[in-house]
């Protein structure tokens, strides 16, 4: 088999290169490893910055993102007793965010992909890389798919970063000393908005797929395996960090799964490897609190496709050269405000005297000063919300 851009991963990343490059004129191949059906029910992300929402609209495939989303105008802050809305409307006007299920945005994606005539091979096993610097090419299940470009789009645990010499490479890592436990439920939101809140007990967050489903997390200690927890100690915990503000109750329902979520950060430089162009989580992981790992895919597949349309339609090498430079700006930025989020958030230690205490006391210092200053409130607007695009 030949195409122009061998594409490996059908996650986010993946498939909306696929689908750029399409509504370009520029063949793609994807392989995948796993099968369709796995890759359309993974629980994942849920929150789209509104860069992401206009540009899987753009590329036509938004239609059901735009019926069945929920454009979030706020998200809350709790802690001490109180919450406090971060108003979108007010601190960056004109932009949201869209609650839909990542594995939403997948099914939607690997729809528009087949409707448009992309290959996508499901299930194809060995996946190999090679002749990154000369002929490049991928084997897999005893077939061999030449391209003029691989884009290694298969997430953390892929092969096309590790197929890459590592004194080629650099890698920036940080982990931390806790764990998120993500369940599912079937009951209604007890909110109309994600409440991030900050307790003695740790870090809690009520977020929600639906008007049925709701969505939440924990933070947890790192070693904690999602069998550890009965349904009813996940309710009385999740009701503990939530119900810390006169009048609300969370409700409870139905758990339709527990799983729990490492939290890392992680940096490979650069993210090109002569013909071979890492995107997404293959090239970066943040922790999960600013909810950006998703937005951050599609981000640096913009820059690609659009690097990868001037090489086919100009000659033009110039977006190639500058892709890992061009995508390493916003992640990180992106990877700063996430650690940010996550430090200002999660309980470090015990409210005790001494530098743990001082901490501790800085961190509330650090939150007072997010709800009360409008300049500091809309700094995380405007990060969430997602930054601006450098292409547009
Ligand atoms: P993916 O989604 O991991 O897709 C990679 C694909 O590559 C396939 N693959 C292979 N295929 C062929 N051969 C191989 N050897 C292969 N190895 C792997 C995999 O099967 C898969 O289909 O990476 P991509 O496309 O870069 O997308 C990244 C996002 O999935 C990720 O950043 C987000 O899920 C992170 N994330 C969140 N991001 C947000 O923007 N907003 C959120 O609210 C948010 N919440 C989250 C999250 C991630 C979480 N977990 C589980 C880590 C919440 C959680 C709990
Ligand atoms: C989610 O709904 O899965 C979600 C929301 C916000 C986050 C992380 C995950 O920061």
């Amino acid at each position: 088999m030949r195409t122009r851009v061998g594409i490996i991963g059908a996650g986010p990343a993946g498939l909306l290169l696929a689908l750029l490059l399409r509504r370009s004129g520029i063949d793609a191949v994807v392989l995948e490893r796993r099968s369709r059906s796995h890759c359309e029910s993974r629980v994942r992300a849920g929150v789209l910055e509104q860069g992401t929402a206009d540009t899987l609209a753009a590329a036509g495939a938004g239609e059901r993102m735009l019926a069945e989303g929920h454009v979030h105008q706020g998200i809350e802050l709790r802690f001490g007793g109180a919450g406090h809305r971060i108003a979108f409307e007010d601190l960056v006007p004109g932009r949201a965010i869209t609650v839909y299920g990542q594995q939403e945005v997948v099914k939607d994606l690997i729809a528009a992909n087949l409707a448009a005539g992309v290959e996508i091979r499901f299930e194809a096993d060995d996946v190999a890389v090679h002749g990154i610097d000369g002929a490049p090419h991928l084997t897999f299940g005893g077939e061999r798919l030449d391209c003029d470009f691989i884009a290694g789009c298969d997430g953390f645990h892929g092969v096309s970063r590790a197929s890459v010499p590592p004194e080629r490479l650099r890698v920036f890592a940080k982990t931390y000393p806790f764990a998120w436990l993500g369940v599912l439920a079937d009951v209604a939101p007890s909110a109309a908005e994600l409440i991030y809140a900050a307790s003695e007990r740790g870090f809690s967050l009520h977020s929600m797929r639906s008007d049925r489903v709701s969505r939440f997390y924990l933070q947890v200690p790192p070693e904690t395996r999602p069998e550890d927890w009965t349904h009813e100690a996940i309710w009385a915990e999740l009701k503990a960090r939530h119900e810390t503000v006169p009048g609300f109750t969370l409700r409870t329902g139905p758990v339709r799964a527990v799983d729990v979520a490492a939290m890392r950060s992680f940096v490979v430089e650069p993210m090109r490897f002569g013909r071979l162009f890492l995107a997404g989580d293959a090239a970066h992981i943040v922790p999960p609190t600013g909810a950006k790992g998703l937005n951050l895919a599609v981000a640096d597949v913009r820059v690609l496709a659009r690097a990868l349309e001037d090489h086919y339609r100009s000659g033009d090498d110039a977006g190639l050269d500058a892709y890992s430079a061009a995508c390493l700006r916003r992640v990180w930025r992106v990877q700063h405000f996430s650690a940010w989020m996550t430090s200002l958030l999660h309980a470090f230690g015990p409210q005790e005297n001494g530098e743990a205490g001082f901490d501790r006391r800085l961190q509330r210092a650090r939150l007072e000063g997010v709800v009360r200053s409008r300049a500091q409130a809309t700094v995380l607007a405007e990060n969430y919300v997602g930054l601006p695009y450098e292409d547009t």
